[in-house]
């Protein structure tokens, strides 16, 4: 570990001390820099390091995943080259050639970076973790710097997360520009019209930057998830439905929606508890009033094949009799101010101390926590307020900051590897690490089984640890519409599991958009339907029989297709493909596809156009070049290279599936926990088509080493075919059928 320094004087401005490096304008920089290149999964990667004089290097990297630590990706086993593996060797060459678009840093001022990089008119910005925007990210400033904000309205610029990488197209090529600091940064692309992008960077420690050059969008996606790491396959149930509510607020009503679900025959894995299961907000606590048997009542839905997802906040009640406070404190976990007083915030529970997530020691304890849920046999752990999120404070650092506060007045301090640090020097971090506590206690706890967390914030690489939601939505139709842009540019910073609140968080949700936003939300990677209590309630079956009908219709083919889904989360591990992409990733020289925000392709081989207007039975669609097939009716063919009008009543799958594909589905269940025993039909769209199907466990790491069983499917001339690539998982038996043209028969899958 680095020691502590005393920070360098940097108000007074130095000559340049002659560096190669300083080739930029930068009057300020006096400290150590270093450039790097290589090359990985078919991407140049330069990186560019600076660091304060007197330090050793740049801060630590909570981003770049090390491979030692993280165990579900095994790069080696897949045949590719991992970055662990790939030399970097010092880049002499930065002196003489320009960077990748031309990118220029200096040091603007004692706390301020600036980085350039040219952006012509041609060229298009997606990425950067999560956005209100369309996909393209082009005119306007982004500010990355973690923060809640509930009113999603246009003007909104700091979001929950900060994911610093950013994808640009431009011709031929695809650039990812990775600026490796937990700051706060603001990246203007290029709105004053100069074909310039303009990041700033608020800190006084170092900084990495990462420049991708790839061919193709997937090699550079793969190349940024071998850097940042991938989510590991989720569990089957994860997958699944999750109904959740704030609140299901007492035991009689949390069993009485497990009945429902059952009784509605509405698949579903999950039903989720918010934070008045919980003893006065105290974590890791249940209220004795509200939920008298709360075990009992977790294991009375498990016996349903429901699992429970558990709200966990970073704040701990201040309140000497409260243990976890006490143990906390006396152990000198929860930040504190600038001046060595403890710092408190208030948040539901009233006045309340934080963790400092940062130290790993901090992360241990905090992990060691999540007994309360393993005992308790609750499954999945959602971090919400991990921004973090106070109650009676504003956002800490307005957008339109030119200078980083002291360390001492960043709200609290935290200690960074290199030592101390002013929180907002790292803040960028805090939802991050506290996820990563999550899926690490659950991990050690039930090391057997795949953990679920979901968390609000977050930071690059935090798909190595959970599953994202966007937030606060409202019951909007603009908000149904934007979900697509923005689970698109999520899924284009590496990470794949993420959803939006179905039916809107805040407001009423009215039957028509509940239905449309059904439509939509089946293709989700993470599903899960969500309200506030402030809003009217929006479960399936709140609107009648005809519409819970049309919702269980909607869920039915969300579990349908859960071989498929699978099959995507196998491709996120393989290779960091996203779940839901852009029409332009599997169509990169189609130039309509550059310009489509309410499409997405569900994998390659199925696209989504969901109606995203009320009132509205009708729209147009966009049809890649090649054969389309309606997902729901198999006799109609449509042309692709085009777009067409078509008609999409209320409740009906807004899906296509490209002519030449098998599509894996599942018998009808009610959770995956039937899926091990459900019926495989491998429909065939087209009377030649191939496809891929595969089967592990649905819970354990076994997939891992080589657990896992796939099948490279073929349909030639209505004649089927499988080859088997991979034989480890004993599945139990099972009936596998063809279907092509309608016309089902039984099929034996070699070994
Ligand atoms: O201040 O736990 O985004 O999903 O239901 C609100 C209550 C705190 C914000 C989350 C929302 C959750 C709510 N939380």
């Amino acid at each position: 570990m680095k020691k502590v320094q005393e920070r360098p004087n940097w108000t007074e401005a130095r000559q340049l001390k002659g560096r190669k490096a300083d080739l930029v304008d930068h009057k300020m920089f006096q400290g150590e820099f270093k450039a790097e290149k290589t090359e990985f999964q078919g991407a140049n990667v330069v990186k560019l390091q600076a660091w304060p004089a007197g330090e050793e290097g740049p801060p630590e990297s909570f981003a770049v995943s090390d491979p030692s630590e993280f165990r579900h990706q095994d790069l080696e086993d897949n045949g590719q080259e991992g970055v662990d593996q790939s030399v970097w060797y010092s880049w002499s060459a930065y002196e003489e050639e320009s960077m990748p678009l031309d990118l220029r840093w200096s040091q603007a001022d004692e706390s301020r970076w600036r980085f350039t990089f040219s952006l012509p008119s041609d060229a298009k910005c997606f990425g950067l973790g999560e956005r209100l925007s369309g996909v393209n990210l082009r005119g306007r400033e982004h500010t990355l710097f973690a923060y809640s904000d509930a009113l999603h309205i246009p003007s909104l610029d700091t979001m929950y997360m900060s994911v610093p990488f950013l994808v640009v197209k431009h011709q031929k090529r695809y650039y990812g520009v990775f600026l490796d600091s937990p700051a706060w940064q603001k990246w203007n692309l290029d709105m004053d019209l100069d074909e310039t992008a303009k990041i700033d960077l608020l800190s006084r420690r170092g900084w990495t930057l990462f420049m991708f050059v790839a061919e193709t969008l997937p090699d550079l996606l793969a190349a940024y998830t071998t850097l940042t790491g991938r989510s590991n396959l989720p569990p089957d149930w994860a997958l699944g439905y999750h109904q959740s509510r704030w609140s299901y607020g007492n035991q009689e009503t949390f069993l009485s929606v497990a009945e429902q679900i059952r009784e509605s025959q509405i698949p579903c894995d999950c039903v989720v508890l918010d934070i008045d299961y919980m003893d006065e907000y105290r974590v890791f606590t249940h209220s004795k009033k509200r939920f008298p048997e709360f075990k009992e009542s977790i294991d009375k839905l498990n016996a349903m094949n429901l699992k429970t997802t558990c709200i966990l906040d970073p704040g701990v009640k201040k309140e000497e009799r409260f243990s976890v406070y006490a143990d906390g404190k006396k152990r000198d976990f929860f930040v504190r101010r600038g001046d060595g007083r403890s710092f408190i915030g208030k948040v539901w529970p009233g006045a309340s101390v934080f963790p400092d997530f940062l130290r790993h020691d901090v992360r241990v304890w905090w992990a060691a926590q999540h007994g309360f849920f393993v005992d308790n046999n609750i499954q999945g752990v959602w971090n919400d307020m991990n921004e973090p999120c106070f109650l009676d404070k504003p956002c800490p650092l307005p957008p339109d900051s030119e200078q980083l506060p002291a360390d001492k007045n960043q709200g609290f301090v935290q200690q960074a590897p290199e030592g101390k640090v002013g929180h907002f020097e790292v803040r960028n971090l805090y939802g991050f690490q506290m996820a990563r506590a999550s899926f690490e206690g659950l991990l050690a706890l039930r090391p057997e089984e795949r953990p679920f967390v979901l968390t609000r914030s977050g930071y690059s690489g935090v798909q190595r640890y959970s599953a994202v939601w966007l937030g606060d939505n409202m019951s909007w139709w603009e908000h149904l519409a934007l979900s697509v842009p923005m689970l698109i540019n999520v899924g284009l910073s590496g990470i794949p599991f993420c959803g939006v609140d179905v039916g809107g968080f805040g407001g009423d949700c009215s039957q028509e958009l509940l239905i449309r936003w059904y439509e939509l939300g089946i293709f989700y990677p993470f599903f899960r339907n969500h309200s506030s209590m402030e809003g009217a309630v929006q479960e399936p079956w709140v609107f009648g029989e005809e519409a819970e009908n049309k919702i269980r219709h909607l869920v039915e083919m969300r579990y349908k297709l859960l071989p498929y889904l699978k099959r995507l989360f196998w491709e996120h591990v393989r290779n960091g493909a996203p779940i839901l992409r852009p029409l332009f990733w599997a169509y990169p020289n189609d130039d309509n596809a550059y310009g489509i925000d309410d499409q997405f392709l569900f994998g390659n081989d199925i696209m989504v156009a969901p109606i995203v207007k009320r009132g509205h039975d009708s729209r147009v669609v966009y049809f890649p070049p090649g054969r389309w097939i309606p997902l729901e009716n198999k006799n109609e063919i449509i042309a692709g290279g085009g777009y067409k009008l078509i008609k999409h009543e209320l409740g009906k799958v807004p899906a296509y599936v490209r002519e030449g594909t098998i599509i894996p589905t599942s018998s009808a269940i009610q959770s995956t926990a039937e899926y091990e025993e459900a019926q495989i039909t491998f429909e065939s769209f087209g009377d030649s088509a191939i496809g891929i199907y595969l089967e592990d466990d649905g819970t354990s790491f076994e997939y891992e080493n080589d657990g896992y069983n796939e099948w490279l499917l073929r349909v030639e001339n209505g004649e089927f075919k499988a080859d088997c690539a991979n034989y480890g998982y004993i599945a139990p038996d099972r009936t596998y059928l063809v279907d092509i043209n309608g016309e089902c028969s039984q099929v034996k899958l070699p070994k």
